[in-house]
């Protein structure tokens, strides 16, 4: 990929498009395509092909998404499945028809089994039964990784998968319907501490432990994966250490300045006890983090939140 190659990056206003595209335009990459939602409605096939046929991108990044916490996923289930099928199925097809040198596509780590056991390594897909409340995303996910797998098989394209962990960072969803564990936590507890709240509510029993990677450092290791690695088998991006849900509204809640009482809702899901992925096979190919979790939180609410709420 060289500085001046047409890099098409689709989801470039989310959080994890826009951290790409600040990674490319930092490391000099100096033509760029980026296309609206509103410009470009990626679930329309014909709008595309046209798209593609018109634009002749040569690597893509494939970050766009419908996307959201584990509420979002289990509510919106229906559109979750048909909104990620058609987006992958239709630029991955495109990049196909129009001979994209590279193409990177952006999974999740909730394609693996509920009960897999941890941490999770690549060849654990497929082995066991989905976690309910994410199933139609996660079968989305699997899908857009069977798409990068068969059409580098049948038709030999350079199409590679990225498997990142649970994400925070700058570009979140603050909406507390919609969003993920953290932005969720970190308005929560700014609010409580604004209004001098007796108590936060965190949902769940606390218990189930995740691992969370700052969006920069996926991105970095998207560009990584795109000039170093070219393979079949998908390859799992994550931070190596995972954290109690307990123990991650304490850190918040203290890293906002929060006096009150934690309170855990155990009437709303847990989702997934634990999902932690086993980053063996890209730390093999030379690749690290390099934002620790509570340097991150302490960025992302500096920064981040008073543009939001
Ligand atoms: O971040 P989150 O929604 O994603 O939830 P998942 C993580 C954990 O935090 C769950 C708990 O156990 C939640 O119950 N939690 C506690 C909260 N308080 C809150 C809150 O106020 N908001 C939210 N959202 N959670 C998603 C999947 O699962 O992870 C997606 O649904 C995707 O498919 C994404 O893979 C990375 O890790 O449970």
């Amino acid at each position: 990929m060289e500085k001046s190659s047409k890099i098409y990056v689709a989801g470039h206003r989310g959080m994890v498009g826009s951290a790409i595209v600040r990674k490319l335009k930092g490391e000099g990459y100096n033509n760029l395509l980026l296309k609206t939602s509103a410009e470009l409605d990626l679930r329309n096939q014909a709008a595309v092909e046209v798209f593609f046929a018109n634009e002749k991108p040569e690597y893509v990044f494939l970050a766009a998404a419908k996307v959201g916490g584990i509420m979002a996923n289990n509510t919106y289930r229906a559109d979750f499945l048909y909104e990620n099928l058609m987006i992958e199925s239709n630029v991955v097809h495109q990049s196909y028809v129009h001979k994209v040198k590279k193409l990177l596509f952006l999974g999740s780590s909730c394609i693996y089994p509920k009960m897999a056991p941890q941490p999770l390594k690549e060849e654990y897909l497929l082995t066991g039964q989905l976690e309910e409340t994410n199933e139609p995303y996660a079968i989305a996910k699997i899908a857009g990784i069977k798409l990068c797998e068969n059409y580098r098989r049948q038709y030999r394209c350079d199409f590679i998968s990225a498997m990142p962990t649970n994400l925070y960072g700058p570009n979140d969803n603050y909406d507390l319907n919609t969003s993920h564990v953290i932005p969720a936590l970190i308005r929560k507890f700014h609010e409580g501490k604004i209004n001098h709240s007796e108590k936060v509510e965190v949902w769940g029993t606390g218990a189930p432990l995740r691992e969370f990677l700052h969006v920069d450092d996926l991105a970095d290791a998207c560009l990584f994966l795109m000039l170093n690695y070219s393979g079949e088998q998908f390859v799992n991006v994550g931070f190596g250490k995972e954290i109690s849900i307990r123990d991650l509204a304490v850190l918040i809640g203290g890293i906002v300045g929060f006096k009150g009482e934690i309170v855990f809702d155990s009437s709303k899901p847990d989702g997934t006890p634990r999902k932690l992925l086993d980053v063996s096979k890209l730390s093999q190919l030379g690749w690290k983090y390099n934002i620790g979790l509570e340097d991150g939180l302490k960025m992302v609410y500096k920064s981040g939140l008073r543009t939001v709420i």
